[in-house]
């Protein structure tokens, strides 16, 4: 899904009259040589370049209406999520509790998991193809586990926190809780590209728990009800889903936690989302908000 709200303005500044905007006629500009012509000429050129309307790409605000949920463990403090063919898989962290976990999830039955060694804390995870890649905190390791027996086969050095995994289709892409993004092979985790991500200009930092979705980069931002929705060549958000109100107060407990999991289906395009210790998965449907005109 992509929303793009452009809204056209009027340039403001000093930056104004260096805008490359559209001119009359084809060809350089004309000279307009010596003369007592010239003054009036340049002015009017400048006064169309400073009127000339900008094209301002702000970040559309999306609101959300709740079209179906599943129940979800309470005991899962969810670092990862995704859903392929017709499984749900997540990976949880905590020292001593983190799990990779793989959930049937037409029944929500478990059919498989395997717990990490009590010295790593579980967080991203992505199933690509017949591998499955999970990131750990603070312990410098990706995990990679055949799909099929859940056994770890590669253990791929990271070079500093892991937090949230996607896959675009030939790269893994990596948070680590700052405004970056990370590209990286598949293979040795080598990162190929670094991606600054900002919303208006401001950088987006602690960007968790990833999901790539019709050629979008979904990111849940940590502490926050956000997920923003980054477009993976210039890193600019394009939108900001607010899932304010999504886990009702009656649902919340002690040690109920924050949003953070982002599931895209590809059997049928829905969006699941879930948080950290939370009762419920979400089947959600994001729209524009009314008022999201800045
Ligand atoms: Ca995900």
């Amino acid at each position: 899904m992509r929303r793009t709200h452009c809204q056209p303005g009027l340039q403001r500044g000093p930056a104004a009259a260096a805008l490359p905007g559209p001119r009359t006629g084809a060809g350089p500009l004309p000279d307009p040589g010596p003369g007592p012509q010239a003054p009036v000429s340049r002015l009017l050129l400048l006064l169309t370049l400073a009127l000339t309307p900008a094209i301002v790409v702000a970040q559309t605000v999306l609101d959300y209406r709740v079209l179906e949920r599943k129940p979800h463990s309470r005991d899962n403090f969810v670092q990862g999520l995704q859903i392929v063919d017709g499984d749900l898989w997540e990976s949880t962290g905590g020292y001593g509790e983190s799990r990779l976990l793989r959930y049937d999830f037409a029944t929500g039955k478990l059919r498989d998991g395997r717990r990490l060694n009590p010295r790593l804390w579980g967080e991203g995870l992505v199933v690509v193809e017949d591998r499955i890649f999970q990131l750990t905190w603070r312990a410098r390791a990706m995990l990679v586990y055949r799909r099929d027996s859940l056994e770890v086969e590669q253990v791929l050095r990271l070079p500093g926190e892991g937090w949230g995994i996607t896959w675009n289709g030939t790269q893994l892409i990596q948070s680590d809780g700052s405004d970056k993004l990370f590209f990286m092979n598949r293979e040795d985790a080598r990162i190929t590209r670094t991606l600054a991500v900002t919303a208006d200009g401001t950088p987006v930092y602690q960007l968790n728990e990833l999901e790539w979705i019709d050629g979008r980069i979904w990111a849940n931002v940590w502490k926050t009800d956000d997920i923003v929705i980054i477009d993976p060549d210039t890193g600019k958000v394009e939108s900001r889903l607010d899932l304010t109100g999504l886990l009702p107060d009656s649902d919340r407990l002690r040690g109920t936690d924050v949003l953070n999991g982002i599931a895209h289906n590809p059997a049928d395009g829905a969006i699941w989302v879930t948080g950290k210790r939370w009762p419920w998965l979400f089947r959600i449907e994001p729209f524009e908000r009314a008022d999201t005109a800045h």
